[in-house]
């Protein structure tokens, strides 16, 4: 998101495999103890403001630059419901998938192909709505354009084929990953 707004920024790496999400300085601005969080000094009325939780970034952004937010409001409902999709679904059945997929010391053969079957529906529902903008005559995910919907579910995606085995049976989705990876602000930040 910040590529894409080409707005400055400095990153500061929270090495989560060392337990560095749990110091003080960083629970002060991420009471839940994940990445990612942002601290804007020029927020809202000139002051500071810190910000937790990818989604409430996200829109924060798009609502400070006046971008990738979509131009009327029904068009904004609609990037809500994939922003909320992704953050209340997505991210979370792909994270329990990798879990007990590949971090687990112990194998739960019920819990792996509970969250595999949930990854393959919920990738399945995303090429629904690809093709079902596709056949609008629009690449992206919500409303008419790019926007922080395609922002939040991109990265995510990138690992389609661990979360599901073999990607197949999913043309939309691919075709929209491949645009969505050939983005100069995407490849620049995935270089970061
Ligand atoms: N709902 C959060 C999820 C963020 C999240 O799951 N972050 C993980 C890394 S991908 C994390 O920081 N985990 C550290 C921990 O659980 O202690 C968001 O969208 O920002």
């Amino acid at each position: 998101m910040l590529e894409e707004l080409a707005v400055p920024y400095t990153i500061h790496k929270v090495d989560i495999s060392k337990g560095e999400q749990f110091t003080p300085e960083f629970l002060a601005i991420a009471p839940n103890n994940k990445i990612p969080a942002i601290v804007d000094p020029e927020g809202p009325d000139g002051e500071p403001i810190s910000i937790f939780e990818s989604g409430a970034i996200l829109t924060y952004l798009a609502e400070k630059f006046g971008q990738f937010y979509g131009q009327s409001w029904t068009e904004r409902v609609k990037i809500d419901e994939w922003l909320f999709w992704q953050v209340g679904g997505f991210g979370p059945m792909l994270g329990q998938n990798n879990h007990f997929t590949v971090y687990a010391p112990e194998k739960v053969p019920y819990a792996i192909k509970r969250f595999q079957d949930e990854s393959r529906r919920l990738y399945t529902v995303l090429d629904g709505q690809l093709r079902r903008q596709h056949a609008r005559g629009q690449d992206y995910v919500a409303g008419n354009g790019y926007s922080i919907a395609d922002i939040a579910i991109f990265d995510w995606s990138q690992s389609a084929e661990r979360h599901l085995g073999a990607v197949e049976g999913l043309p939309d989705f691919l075709s929209w990953r491949a645009l969505m990876q050939s983005r100069p602000a995407v490849q620049r930040a995935l270089a970061l």
